[in-house]
């Protein structure tokens, strides 16, 4: 098993609003890792998993349980031979008193619903970003996707335990765990009433939306608007330099000879891609052979800025499925306006993609479904106070609008956050050119940068 300084699940990183947090992490795991603070069940060596997937072209075997920071809960077999709720995640909390509960999916690939039973929560942040604050009794987080929420507690709970429960938001048409993972909220009460109850059963689950309930997701992600006060301004560009349409999902490519796959038909292999580029993993850094710039042989800058074959994206799916492979990236001047809509794909399946921009926020300006229409559209923009996030999902079957200010300069992957998506090549990366003032260029890497 995999831990942080021994111990599952890591040690907690306490710090204010506004603290700078150095945290230096040696990596003594003999395979690439990349920390965040995640948790997705496969009772097996993880690697072994998606290594597996990658040689048969497959989709790898799905997780045996979700988790609360670690635990499983009561609706899956103990695997540790532990008895009632002793694997089960306790959230203790006292009546009449308000919490800050911070979210995160924390999975490798499933967006997840997660309600509290009989407690209504009041949305107030999203990916480190305050929102206009709502009210909601489910959420829906992709993998990355963070959010605090306010719990205000009952003033006089009927009962002394609540269930909280997560199940999975999918809609492609692979394997996905299909099962729901529960914890407990638990009342600290000393006078306790008549009718007080403590036991817990299945039927004190939350109601969650179904597997594929894409129009609670739909609604869900329109609530949320950028805070826009005097403290916290909506910076969202109102002119755009340059504007880029990628569309994103999934393809194939073909299986090696004399082979048999288990992709989408019997010889091919899942891939992934934007723009029909599913990237290759460069040998060398990227940053690093853009800094000393040697390029040659590591990347190309003509990632393409609109796909360079146009057909009907949500339709019907073209024949030809397969995706190209190389490494690709966009070039862009310092503080260049950008617009990207991101436009999902019905090839093998129509599906949410969650995409991750890494150096950025951006602003989410618009989204629809279908495809999108670059006459029309636009008019329905939210340039007012659209919310800001690192992390937002193509709706599945239809598109959405992003915008940022390309004021880091840098070299910043953009993926997939779906993390079998990103093995299957859905990733690509912008290169943000320094500009003019010192403050404004990469610094060089540090002097104990190994070279080997
Ligand atoms: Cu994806």
């Amino acid at each position: 098993m995999i831990t942080v300084n021994g111990k599952f699940p890591g040690p907690p990183v306490v710090a204010r609003e506004g603290d700078q947090v150095i945290i230096k992490v040696i990596n003594h795991v003999k395979n690439t890792v990349s920390i965040h603070w995640y948790r997705e069940w496969w009772n097996n060596d993880t690697e072994a998993v998606i290594s597996q997937a990658l040689q048969s072209g497959g989709g790898p075997n799905v997780s045996d349980a979700y988790t609360f920071n670690g635990f499983p809960g009561p609706l899956y077999n103990s695997c540790t031979g532990a008895k009632g709720l002793a694997d089960t995640y306790k959230l203790k909390v006292k009546p009449g008193k308000t919490y800050l509960l911070r979210l995160i999916n924390a999975a490798v690939n499933e967006e997840l619903f997660f309600s509290i039973a009989n407690h209504t929560v009041t949305v107030v942040e999203t990916d480190a970003r305050y929102v206009k604050p709502f009210q909601t009794n489910t959420l829906l987080l992709a993998p990355g996707q963070t959010t605090n929420v306010l719990l205000k507690t009952k003033p006089n709970p009927s009962h002394g335990r609540y269930l909280m429960a997560i199940s999975p938001y999918f809609t492609g048409r692979g394997t996905f765990d299909n099962t729901t993972a529960a914890s407990i909220l638990e009342y600290e009460v000393r006078k306790k009433s008549s009718s007080f109850k403590n036991k817990i059963t299945i039927k004190d689950l939350p109601r969650l939306p179904s597997v594929n309930d894409t129009s609670f997701v739909t609604n869900f992600t329109r609530k949320f608007k950028s805070l826009g006060n005097a403290r916290f301004p909506v910076n969202v560009p109102q002119t755009v330099d340059r504007h880029f349409f990628f569309t994103v999902g999934l393809g194939t490519t073909p299986c090696p000879k004399n082979r048999t796959c288990q992709g989408p038909n019997n010889n091919t292999k899942f891939a992934a891609s934007i723009n029909n580029v599913s990237m290759a993993l460069p040998s060398i850094a990227l940053l690093q052979s853009y800094f000393f710039g040697q390029n040659a042989g590591v990347f190309t800058a003509n990632f393409p800025q609109f796909p360079l074959v146009q057909f009907n994206y949500t339709g019907p799916p073209p024949n030809n499925s397969n995706v190209m492979n190389g490494t690709k990236v966009v070039v862009i001047p310092y503080n260049t306006s950008v617009e990207l809509v991101m436009q999902d794909t019905s090839i093998i399946s129509a599906e949410s993609h969650p995409l991750h921009l890494h150096g950025f926020n951006f602003y989410v300006v618009g989204q629809g479904f279908g495809n999108f229409n670059p006459n029309k559209d636009p008019a329905s923009y939210n340039l007012v106070d659209p919310v800001e996030r690192n992390t937002v999902s193509v709706p599945s079957g239809g598109w959405v609008a992003i915008r940022f200010r390309a004021d880091n300069p840098g070299v910043w992957f953009m993926h997939c956050h779906i993390e079998l998506h990103v093995s299957w090549g859905l990733r690509m990366a912008w290169i943000v050119l320094d500009g003019k003032l010192p403050n404004q260029k990469v610094p060089p890497p540090p002097a104990d940068l190994p070279k080997c």
